[in-house]
């Protein structure tokens, strides 16, 4: 932060940084795995930052969580029991309850810290993390995965960048490891990252993705405050010929997530497109 401003430097976006007008400094921490910044800003509301990276805002959270909910759940015929690995401030836990088929869901975010701040200063994220179905476990998703196999209808990881505690989670074992902890029929969502910045990232990502599930797509959603205003989701389903981009059914309560949006999200403008549309060979 300088003379009131928070800027968002960092080599994963060369040249580019999203800034922040900052009204009051309202947590600073150096947690076990990361720098922790919350601050209130004066157009975004309140801003949690990770590491130096706005992780989400009062403001704008609403159209990352959703999306990142709401496509692998809505397209899944019928979800019940769900996983959340990473996303300690609840958003995608609230979103994931607004579907009457989930019985359960388990959360599961490496940091303490994350979970505890957002409870403090993110009450509309974090409110429903003490709902009777929601069960919250701190640890590492990589680890949590090894443990749990054929349990999970969805699982969606809401995960930091690919730099630091969430590194693992873009490799490949892992997603083999969400392969396998999926019931028959199960779907993914996973943070997907930019097309603006990282098309070779997404590139490895669905073929990575591609080769261990009969379905996967990158679909995407936009906002503000995350790298070039858009980020996407690997969605990928271990059935064959499952339709990720159909939603089978209305989603109550939504603001950015609607049906019609829920298949654009797959659409992508040509320079994506042309390049993802086989994938790359491994
Ligand atoms: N919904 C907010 C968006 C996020 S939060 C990412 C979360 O992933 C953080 O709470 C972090 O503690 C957690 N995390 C990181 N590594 C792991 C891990 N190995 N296991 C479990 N949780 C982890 C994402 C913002 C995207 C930013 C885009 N630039």
């Amino acid at each position: 932060i300088k003379d009131g401003w928070f800027r968002e430097i960092s080599s994963q976006w060369p040249g580019q940084a999203m800034t922040l007008k900052v009204n009051k400094i309202l947590h600073v921490e150096k947690s076990l795995y990361q720098d922790v910044l919350v601050f209130e800003s004066e157009t975004y509301g309140n801003v949690l930052i990770l590491d130096g990276v706005i992780q989400c805002t009062e403001r704008d959270e609403f159209s990352y969580q959703e999306m990142i909910a709401h496509i692998p759940l809505a397209s899944h015929p019928n979800p019940k029991k769900v996983l959340v690995i990473g996303g300690g401030d609840g958003g995608v836990v609230r979103e994931v309850l607004k579907h009457q088929s989930v019985e359960e869901v388990v959360l599961c975010d490496i940091d303490e810290a994350v979970i505890r701040v957002s409870k403090q200063f993110l009450p509309h994220m974090s409110s429903l993390l003490n709902d009777p179905r929601v069960t919250v476990f701190v640890g590492d998703g990589f680890k949590f995965l090894a443990d749990n196999t054929s349990t999970y209808d969805v699982i969606i990881t809401d995960s930091s960048d690919p730099v630091g505690p969430a590194a693992s989670l873009f490799q490949k074992p892992y997603f083999e490891l969400l392969r396998d902890a999926l019931t028959p029929g199960g779907h993914i969502s996973t943070q997907g990252e930019c097309l603006w910045i990282h098309l070779d990232l997404i590139q490895d990502l669905l073929a990575t993705t591609r080769s261990l599930f009969a379905v996967a797509e990158y679909a995407y959603t936009t906002i503000p405050t995350y790298p070039s205003g858009q980020i996407g989701f690997m969605v990928a389903s271990k059935e064959a010929g499952r339709d990720l981009s159909k939603p089978l059914r209305e989603v109550p309560g939504t603001r950015y997530y609607n049906a019609e949006v829920h298949k654009a999200a797959f659409v992508l403008p040509e320079f994506g497109r042309s390049l993802l549309k086989e994938g790359k060979d491994l």
